[in-house]
């Protein structure tokens, strides 16, 4: 069982990419450094591409998906969050091709093939239900045309195998792991800079083309992680990235409710975004900003005031306070009209909301970024204690649930069962409304003991949960390193 910072199991290599730049390695220099269950894994991906494309990969793409320790719905208002990575990833072995086609085809039959000419690329969505998957795939391309100005050489095309291990629509960023996978296959062969943060940057802007307004963190996650530490993600003004060691005796347990809940298929989402933007309004608007239309994050409004998050904390608590806002109420406020709203306020699948929690939704984000804020420091001094840590993971779930509003009963459930054997520090983890729990246990035998404990008391009361293999749906966790490419 390794903790926090993945001791027992630290491999020697320390890569030579010592500039921010994803890393690239031989293929044979794999063999010295990872596990022989991934090696076999990409060996078999290697075999799935020679019998569909009749020839080797190019290279291989590595993308992980990601735990989020602290920070929930903050990253979308600007402030910092801290994930770190997780052994699971997109794993894809791409080539070009010169029939100008993209084909990927997916090594989980439940995903099909799809094809189609690189120089028509369209993200078409469902009006309603989930995006098809290939859809997050072209994200990413379209996510690089965007930034090269649509420039394609001619007869340019993509061969694709994609396999990936991270539960999907389950908060663990599987989304933004291929997005971000597709961003960096068309960056390498396109040979766009491979500076993480700006791939960061491309991914988390075109990931926004499945419909949701998401803020940032996955994709930050997905490239700038490193191995053995948390990530403390700002962004603002400009993306960074500061490794958060964890403290020695801190093990991360991430617990799958096996409700699934896919992000793009309802618009809960992008409600709570608009309800953050429409309290940044309504408050720039109240402090006399002239430009309060354009001030739609919680940080940009914090930086105006100069103020801190306390007494950004206090003027929500003094200006919002209704518990409910009707689109009347926020037509006032504005002094617009309903056409307005809906035309420059509103999402495509927000335009029929009709109640807006806008004190609820604006406590939630100052508060929670105090929390992030004291677990860094926390993590940080001497007088840490993983009791002080769980408190704040505790804190953020009860709002996560109470003023948020996007947990779900088997989400509290696990929340409560954790606390009952003794770990308190429990928490929704991810967008919610389902997904995952993350906890912090304080000794391998907690850990081990938590897990059995789970087990018995909830996955084997889950219909959802028979035939499931229960180490890949409860399973414990340390940091581990971003995106990377394979040369074959
Ligand atoms: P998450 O919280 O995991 O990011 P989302 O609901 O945002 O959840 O996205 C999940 C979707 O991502 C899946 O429904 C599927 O379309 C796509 N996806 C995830 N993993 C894979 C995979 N291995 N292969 C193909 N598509 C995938
Ligand atoms: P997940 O858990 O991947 O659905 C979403 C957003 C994040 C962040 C979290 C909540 C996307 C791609 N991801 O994550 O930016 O807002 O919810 O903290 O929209």
């Amino acid at each position: 069982m390794s903790n926090s910072n993945g001791n027992g199991n630290i491999d020697s290599f320390q890569s030579t990419n010592n500039n921010n730049n994803v890393t690239i390695l031989d293929y044979k220099d794999l063999l010295k450094i990872k596990d022989e269950i991934f090696l076999k894994r990409l060996e078999s991906i290697k075999d799935f591409f020679e019998n569909e494309y009749g020839h080797e990969p190019e290279f291989f793409v590595k993308v992980p998906g990601r735990v989020n320790i602290i920070g929930e719905h903050i990253d979308y208002c600007g402030y910092p969050v801290l994930p770190m990575a997780l052994e699971q990833c997109i794993l894809l072995a791409a080539s070009k091709n010169i029939e100008g086609f993209l084909h990927l085809k997916n090594s989980d039959k439940k995903y099909g093939n799809y094809k189609c000419e690189m120089k028509s690329v369209r993200i078409d969505l469902p009006s309603s239900g989930s995006p098809q998957w290939y859809n997050y795939f072209l994200c990413g391309i379209k996510g690089i045309l965007d930034h090269l100005n649509n420039v394609l050489p001619t007869n340019f095309g993509m061969s694709i195998v994609i396999n990936g291990n991270v539960p999907p629509a389950a908060g663990l960023s599987s989304s933004s792991a291929l997005v971000s996978a597709a961003t960096l296959t068309m960056a390498f062969i396109y040979k766009v800079n491979l500076n993480k943060n700006l791939l960061a940057s491309i991914a988390a802007k075109c990931e926004r083309y499945i419909g949701t307004q998401g803020g940032g963190m996955d994709q930050a996650i997905a490239f700038l992680a490193k191995k053995g530490c948390a990530q403390f993600i700002e962004f603002h003004p400009e993306l960074n990235a500061t490794s958060v060691k964890l403290p020695d005796n801190a093990y991360f347990v991430v617990a799958n409710s096996l409700t699934q809940i896919n992000k793009a298929a309802t618009s809960d989402f992008n409600e709570r975004v608009i309800e953050c933007r429409l309290s940044c309004r309504i408050l720039a608007k109240r402090c006399n900003f002239n430009n309060w239309k354009d001030i739609t994050k919680f940080i940009h409004l914090q930086n105006l005031l100069q103020c801190n998050l306390y007494e950004l904390e206090q003027l929500i608590l003094n200006e919002l306070t209704k518990d409910i806002y009707t689109i009347d109420d926020i037509l006032e406020e504005f002094n617009i009209s309903e056409n307005e709203l809906i035309m420059n306020f509103l999402t495509e699948n927000t335009k029929d909301m009709k109640m807006f929690k806008l004190k609820q939704r604006a406590l939630h984000v100052i508060q929670e970024s105090i929390r992030v804020n004291k677990f860094r420091n926390l993590c940080e001094s001497d007088s840490l204690s993983i009791d002080m840590l769980s408190q704040l993971m505790k804190g953020s779930h009860n709002s996560l649930r109470h003023l948020y509003e996007c947990s779900h009963t088997n989400l509290n459930k696990l929340v409560e069962l954790s606390e009952e054997v003794g770990v308190t520090g429990a928490r929704l983890t991810g967008a919610g409304w389902g997904g995952c729990i993350v906890a912090l246990c304080d000794s391998p035998e907690q850990c081990q003991r938590f897990i059995q404990e789970l087990k018995e008391k909830y996955y084997s009361q889950l219909p959802q949960a028979k035939n499931k293999n229960l180490d890949e749906v409860i399973f414990s966790t340390c940091p581990q390193s971003g995106a990377e490419i394979y040369l074959c």
